[in-house]
């Protein structure tokens, strides 16, 4: 390195530079430390709390790095001991060293050892993360998964097959959710905008679909991110064991009100969640009633040559099934 010697170098341009680079330091030490208010954990993100295949993934995510931490700090250590200890000096000549096969074969090996392990206990573990458990015994009584026609996707079923099986629906800017009712017929299946009402201690099996543009399901207590793509279907899955609110968002940016695309899960217990739907049904077939009444009363207007009355911006529950067509 070619070196101005010390008492050459203008000593204010030195100190400038000292000074901006600690002030830079500091200011980025200072927004790290800021932007943990945005996020969820300090250390991990926030992930696990809700359900089984969530704490599986946070433990493999600690697990790598806990193994990253030590590689990263041994690393650096030694670098800055060296860097230290061994920085030059005048008239000093240090040692001359070409290379250290043991020191070499031996870091290889190390590495090779510890990515081997990482990729054993995350293949071990990922069974547990893809593959939902049965529903507990006084879990909400469910029906057997049934196909859908994606045949070549995956999804994820319980040993016997018996899950709620809820479609999750992505559409600007709002998740819609809909029920299992046993029959073929989609149309008339209950329904919900914005929160997810589930029953805890049954295994609730999601298919995920989008109807417009590329959305991404992603309860982090609840498991990964389930992208919903249209012209898709995506299936994931999840068990809660204590009655609990969940909160997420929208993962994929979807457009202008892609933040307010936010997700909430509410677990309650089996029987309160039984009686949920069921005045969930209720709700929906009033207001099913009540539009079709509006619309005889509109078109015999039209018909007594009145002009039709504007027509009320639709509610959720007003608007049964239009939007199925994905
Ligand atoms: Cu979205």
């Amino acid at each position: 390195m070619n070196r101005m010697p010390a008492a050459l170098a203008p000593a204010r341009p030195r100190t400038r530079r000292r000074v901006f680079a600690l002030t830079l330091l500091a200011a980025l030490a200072g927004s790290l430390v800021l932007a943990t208010g945005a996020s969820a954990g300090f250390w991990t993100p926030e992930s696990g709390g809700g359900s089984a295949n969530a704490e599986n993934i946070d433990t493999l995510y600690k697990l790598i790095l806990a193994v990253a931490a030590v590689v990263f700090f041994g690393v650096e250590g030694v670098l800055l001991y060296s860097m230290i200890r061994f920085r030059a000096r005048k008239d000093a000549v240090p040692a001359q060293i070409r290379g250290n096969t043991r020191l070499e074969i031996g870091w290889t090996l190390g590495a090779a050892g510890i990515l081997m392990i990482l990729a054993i206990v995350t293949f071990v573990m990922l069974d547990d993360i893809r593959n939902p458990p049965n529903s507990d015994a006084d879990g909400f009584p469910t029906q057997r998964i049934v196909n859908v026609q994606n045949a070549s996707a995956y999804q994820p079923r319980p040993p016997n097959g018996r899950a709620l099986n809820i479609e999750v629906n992505g559409q600007r800017y709002i998740w819609r959710y809909t029920y299992p009712d046993g029959d073929d017929n989609v149309l008339n299946n209950t329904f919900n905008y914005e929160t997810l009402v589930v029953p805890t201690k049954t295994t609730i099996a999601l298919t995920i679909v989008a109807q417009d543009v590329a959305h991404s399901w992603w309860i982090p207590e609840l498991g990964g991110k389930a992208d919903a793509v249209p012209g898709h279907t995506n299936f994931t899955w999840f068990k809660v064991k204590e009655p609990g609110t969940f909160r997420g968002q929208c993962a994929e940016l979807c457009g202008r009100n892609h933040a307010d695309m936010l997700a909430k899960v509410v677990a309650v217990e089996p029987d309160e969640f039984k009686t949920w739907l069921e005045n969930k049904r209720r709700e929906i077939d009033a207001n099913n009633k009540a539009a079709q009444q509006r619309r005889e009363e509109e078109s015999e207007d039209t018909a007594a040559g009145d002009s039709p009355t504007e027509d009320k911006s639709p509610t959720e529950s007003e608007t049964p099934a239009q939007d199925e067509g994905s």
